[in-house]
């Protein structure tokens, strides 16, 4: 019995995840704030939106492509994060392979005002 613990431990040990690195995102209009998000491939993130105003997060590409935490899956409607003035959302994420996913608000008019950013994975 104390020796298959102590191999469940090991396991246990083996399988933790890199830790969680936390990225702050402002909204506000009509800006990300930062509008480039740097990741690393297989590392997980929490991202951390605040919003300023009615606004939304919207990136599709990225969302399907990334590992989302279950918990946080239902904060994703139709590629979107919808925020209103005040509101701060979690979202725990592993990042998807390599490439550059767009970041917009799809908010009317909002993108061709300035509000749009991406990831840029590695
Ligand atoms: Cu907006």
């Amino acid at each position: 019995m104390r020796a298959s613990l102590a191999v469940l431990a090991l396991a246990l040990t083996a399988a933790a995840p890199a830790p969680e690195q936390r990225i702050d995102v402002a909204l506000s209009s009509f800006k990300f704030t930062p509008s480039t998000i740097t990741l690393v491939h297989g590392q997980a993130y929490v991202l951390h939106l605040t919003s300023s105003g009615g606004h939304n997060f919207a990136a599709r590409d990225f969302f399907a492509a990334a590992t989302i935490a279950p918990a946080d899956r239902a904060k994703i409607r139709d590629g979107k994060i919808e925020l209103d003035s005040g509101d701060a959302v979690d979202l725990h994420f592993t990042a998807p392979r390599a490439g550059t996913y767009p970041i917009k608000c799809t908010h009317l008019l909002h993108a061709s005002f300035g509000m749009t950013g991406k990831f840029v994975v590695s």
